[in-house]
């Protein structure tokens, strides 16, 4: 039977290159994402190699849309086997006193929040799954380090990374894996944001994140709780 994989940010960048990936190796991909238009690209990408694919447009800052996902795919599915949890913004680079309250309030919310949130709903599928595999991208030096400037981003990192850490210690004692993938300089909309003029072309793909974050949704991973740096 097919595998059913839910993908956060899956319109484009890593999660869309995670999301095609799946598709090719058979699994029945969600694609979830804000912009509906982006999100049908990439469905008919997935359709024109055969895959399987469905859509489902929503903005992680709505808390109460999030919570009516678990009881809907539960309805449509009855379990999910894989859930990668992408979805991340930036929300630009400043000092953190100019910072403003709805842009801290933003990033905290996609990033952050909505990884709880989306947890919260969908754990009674993965549940359900044989081999429930979740994966968190995160963003570990930015994390760690304090970089100047990156305050709201790499907040919310430092808290999604205990968050799935704490995920992982909650499913010890059941068939769920979960763990974390920091990709490092990788070719995105969002990296260009945060170093406008680089030349993408030295940097790594969005294919080569995707591999290893494949790795971490089969069946026979064994690894929890653990952090999977990608950068070459
Ligand atoms: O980002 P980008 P990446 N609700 O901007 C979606 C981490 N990372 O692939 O909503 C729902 O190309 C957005 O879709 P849309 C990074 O922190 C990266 O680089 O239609 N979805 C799009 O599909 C992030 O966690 C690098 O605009 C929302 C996707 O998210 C992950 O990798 C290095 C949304 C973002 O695509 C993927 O980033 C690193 C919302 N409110 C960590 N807001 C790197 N690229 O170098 C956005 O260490 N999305």
């Amino acid at each position: 039977k097919d595998r059913i994989a839910l993908i956060t940010g899956a319109s484009r960048g890593i999660g869309r290159a995670t999301a095609r990936l799946f598709a090719r190796e058979g699994a029945h991909v969600l694609l979830l994402a804000r912009t509906q238009k982006s999100l049908e690209a990439v469905d008919d990408e997935i359709k024109a190699e055969g895959g399987k694919a469905s859509l489902i447009p929503l903005d992680l800052a709505d808390g109460k849309t999030i919570d009516a996902l678990g009881p809907s795919l539960y309805e449509r599915f009855g379990r999910l086997d894989i859930f990668i949890g992408n979805a991340g913004i930036l929300g630009g680079l400043r000092p953190l006193t100019h910072i403003s309250s709805k842009t801290w309030e933003r990033v905290l919310a996609v990033n952050l929040t909505a990884n709880w949130r989306l947890i919260r709903t969908l754990d009674p599928l993965l549940r359900r799954s044989d081999a429930g595999r979740v994966v968190f991208v995160t963003s570990s030096r930015a994390a760690s380090r304090g970089r100047a400037y990156w305050a709201p981003y790499s907040v919310s990192k430092a808290a999604l990374e205990a968050l799935a850490k704490t995920y992982a210690n909650e499913t010890a004692d059941s068939t769920i894996k979960v763990n974390l993938v920091d990709p490092g300089a990788t070719a995105t909309a969002m990296r260009a944001e945060a170093y406008p003029g680089e030349d993408q072309e030295t940097l790594q793909t969005p294919d080569e994140v995707a591999k290893v974050i494949l790795g971490l949704s089969l069946p026979e991973t064994k690894a929890s709780c653990q952090i999977f740096a990608v950068d070459r």
